[in-house]
């Protein structure tokens, strides 16, 4: 007996279908023969969101009057995914939508593909945002998600014929948009520029010069099995002033309409930088637009009418959770609301703020923390720098009863000094919050021992540790629904949907040769589904009975992705040369998926490198089918919903020390593949659960990277020692993937001799090595099966519904509404 504990359906397939064709009806405007997959899409999805509108309702009312504090999570980036099968799987409702959709005479896959993606993030920052709000729901825990509704998402990826990236504009509200519900009676001012006055009473009154009108945009978040429907609250900026009447009388249209659009720019388009910041002030002018338009938003919510509030209680309403550095202009700008809005002294405003906020930290490349110069904050938000200073100041004064040490007070300062003053905003984080946190143990450890290691010695107990993780019921269940089945199946219950730590029940079944083989036969299965959705999409030709081996993830040097490429070239060398015998060789198919920010130069040459060795080696004919490179464009959450169910071998192989989670890792091993990785982020921990024998380990540890940075690294020393090193980089200068000509690709192989600031090279050999325990696994195919069953039945901890319980624990104090 199978145990069902999936939310049951509140419609029958009959409620389902006339719901649909009264939409069509009367939201569309079309009959059920006129309307197309994209029609029945909008239909279906409000019809989604009419039977969820009585639980978000009773959500809310149960967070205002009830005593559970709320969290607010607070984010630049939310990478959602398709929403529709989410909510209806979520609800209880896919066997309702699928047999309505099929009764109208509709492909369900067909109405599904038609939604557009929101696209509004980068990568993991926002992938993880999007899952921790589908586990507070899931939980039960009252909670918003807080952010942009960026009008343009990450761009849109395609290669030109050299194989170089060019980045398209990612229009994704051309089309219908049913999800977000535009609240304008909800709206809030938000201010800009100006000067700070002092009043009569000494007071300080801020008198902006322009504002703008924050709007919010409401996404339903509706848990899983839990009966709660959280808000994804995004807000867009619209202009108070239509345009100038007065430049539009002179027939000078486009400057009649300029404050229109300079307001309504701050939410045109997401930045697409991952790991880096752009000292740009339009995006501060962003952060502090949402940051603001939240915390105004916040106390409307939590005092509804009332015009005194006792805000003391702030902190026991809601708490704020700084993803990154983005959102921290909050801290100034909490103690400026309590302040100057609702005259509360200087105390009381700095008690309430740093109960209220909390900071994750989500990296450890110094160039990653935020820093802001002193001057842009004070022409956008002067009296917000006059806050940061005072801030700073108190700072200072308070660690001075705490150390001697007065160069490390230096260190600490929040503002610098000289003559140009930056503000470093992951200092104010610290500073003006209760707990810092890192996203895996290994970079929780290192932000306290180096990136904030003054902070952590005169503060120790604000910093915690909590492991990312991912949501099962996009990334197992809705991506990889035969697995599903199989666990069900194999477990007697689906509970571990909302507790997946059952997975470890899956462990004695990996003696099962029997089992096995059905694990097996999924994984066979979706690597069909796989190659029939790269035929269809990207008109790629991939073999099913070939090792599928995948690195999707940002471009970037610390994740070198020039590992991957060059011991792949290094294999076809060894083809060329004679070597290796090509019918030795282990069939294998590499697929990659990465974006490059737009600026970063290396990193779109990697991808110009990649795609043409896809070019070379799968069309010469000496490899006999045996290498294969494909590069689908765009990697986007759709992509990784397809691609991860069918991989065989991941790919985790960031320099040690630099990755600070990674969360792709756990998508992998949960979906049965077996990784290949380095002592990196959690990868780390991921080893520890599955076992040192059902994880491929190479490379480099922490100190030894920093041993070998100590003694002088020298990378050109490598290239000497290793003739397939040499021998895959003189192939990059040759021309051999680059028509013949020397020079393409001349900085890259500069780059890597003389500088290789992630010492590729010097973990090559044992990248290189590592592979024949792969090889020789994998043609022992119930031996690799058995393994990757053991990582998916181990690998439960990653749920991020495990993350968020131990953030309610650890840093929040909350928990479900009763
Ligand atoms: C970290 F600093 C940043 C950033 O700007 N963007 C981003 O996606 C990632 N991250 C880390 O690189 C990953 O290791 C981590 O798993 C992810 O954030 C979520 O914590």
């Amino acid at each position: 007996m199978t145990e069902i504990t999936a939310p049951k359906s509140p419609v029958t397939t009959e409620e389902f279908t006339d719901r649909i064709r009264e939409q069509l009806k009367y939201a569309q405007g079309v009959t059920p023969d006129q309307a197309t997959p994209a029609d029945v899409y909008v239909a279906s999805s409000l019809v989604v969101r009419h039977y969820l509108q009585d639980a978000w309702f009773q959500t809310q009312q149960d967070m205002i009057n009830g005593s559970t504090k709320a969290v607010g999570y607070l984010s630049a980036e939310f990478l959602m995914g398709k929403q529709l099968r989410n909510a209806l799987l979520n609800a209880g409702m896919i066997d309702q939508f699928d047999a309505a959709v099929e009764g109208l005479g509709f492909k369900p896959q067909d109405v599904i593909d038609a939604e557009y993606e929101p696209a509004l993030g980068n990568g993991g920052l926002g992938r993880l945002a999007a899952c921790f709000i589908d586990s507070l729901a899931s939980l039960g825990v009252p909670a918003f998600g807080y952010g942009i509704q960026y009008r343009y998402g990450i761009f849109k990826q395609e290669f030109d014929k050299d194989g170089k990236q060019v980045e398209k504009p990612e229009y994704w509200l051309a089309n219908e948009e049913p999800w977000g519900h535009t609240d304008y009676n909800r709206s809030q001012r938000v201010n800009f520029g100006g000067k700070v006055v002092t009043k009569a009473d000494g007071s300080k009154e801020w008198q902006p010069e322009w504002s703008v009108r924050a709007v919010p945009v409401d996404y339903m978040v509706p848990g899983y099995a839990s009966g709660r429907v959280n808000t994804l609250r995004l807000w867009t900026a619209k202009s108070y002033d239509e345009f100038d009447l007065a430049t539009f009388n002179k027939s000078d249209y486009l400057n009649a309409v300029k404050p229109k659009v300079k307001a309504e720019d701050i939410s045109k388009i997401l930045y697409p930088e991952d790991s880096t910041p752009q000292g740009k002030a339009l995006r501060l002018e962003q952060q502090y637009f949402f940051v603001s338009a939240s915390i105004h938003d916040a106390i409307r919510v939590f005092y509804p009418g009332q015009d005194k509030p006792d805000l003391t209680t702030f902190p026991d309403k809601i708490t704020f959770q700084l993803n990154d550095t983005h959102p921290v202009i909050g801290i100034p700008e909490l103690m400026r609301v309590l302040i100057d809005e609702y005259g509360y002294d200087w105390n009381t405003a700095w008690d309430i703020t740093t109960r209220t906020f909390n900071y994750t930290c989500h990296t450890l490349l110094p160039e990653a923390l935020e820093v802001w110069p002193a001057k842009l904050i004070g022409e956008l938000l002067p009296r917000h720098l006059e806050i940061i200073k005072a801030i700073n100041t108190n700072f200072l004064a308070e660690l001075a009863t705490k150390t001697r040490d007065k160069a490390k007070i230096d260190r600490m300062r929040i503002v610098t000094e000289g003559e140009n003053p930056q503000v470093r905003m992951a200092y104010l984080a610290t500073a003006g919050g209760s707990h810092v946190n890192g996203v895996a143990a290994l970079h929780s450890e290192l932000l306290k021992d180096v990136t904030l290691r003054d902070f952590s010695d005169i503060y120790p107990n604000k910093f915690t540790n909590v492991t990312n993780g991912v949501t099962p019921r996009r990334f197992i269940r809705l991506a990889n629904p035969r697995l599903s089945a199989l666990i069900t199946e194999g477990l007697g219950t689906d509970r571990w949907l909302s507790d997946l730590e059952l997975l470890k029940g899956l462990e004695p079944l990996a003696k099962d040769d029997e089992f096995v083989k059905k694990f097996a036969a999924v994984k066979q299965a979706n690597k069909e589904d796989f190659a029939a959705y790269a035929k269809r999409e990207y008109g790629f030709e991939l073999d099913p009975n070939t090792m599928f081996n995948t690195m999707v993830k940002r471009l970037h040097e610390y994740k070198r992705q020039s590992l991957k490429i060059l011991a792949l070239i290094a294999k076809y060398a060894d083809i060329k040369s004679g070597k290796v015998n090509v019918d030795d060789v282990l069939p294998r198919t590499v697929i990659f998926g990465a974006k490059a920010a737009p600026g970063y130069y290396l990193a779109k040459m990697t991808i110009q490198l990649i795609n043409n060795v896809a070019r070379v080696v799968n069309n010469d004919p000496d490899v006999k089918g045996k290498l294969n490179v494909y590069f689908p464009w765009n990697y986007n959450v759709r992509l990784a919903q397809h691609l991860i169910p069918a991989t065989d071998l991941d790919e985790q192989i960031s320099q040690a020390g630099k990755e600070a989670s990674g969360t792709g890792n756990m998508k992998f091993a949960l979906n049965g593949a077996m990784t290949v990785g380095t002592l990196d982020g959690a990868n780390v921990e991921i080893r520890e659960r599955v076992g040192a024998e059902n994880f491929f380990l190479f490379g480099m540890t922490v100190d030894e990277v920093d041993k070998l940075y100590e003694e002088g690294y020298s990378p050109a020393k490598y290239y000497e020692a290793d003739p397939r090193l040499k021998a895959a980089i003189d192939m990059v200068s040759d021309g051999t993937f680059s028509n013949g000509d020397r020079n393409t690709y001349a900085p890259l192989v500069a780059d890597w001799l003389t500088k290789d600031w992630f010492m590729t090279l010097a973990d090559f050999t044992a990248y290189t090595e590592i592979q024949s325990d792969i090889e020789a696994l994998y043609r022992q195919p119930l031996e690799w099966n058995r393994k990757a069953l053991l990582n998916v039945a181990n690998s439960g901890y990653f749920s991020s519904d495990r993350s968020i319980q131990d953030y309610l624990d650890r840093i929040w104090h909350t928990g479900p509404l009763a």
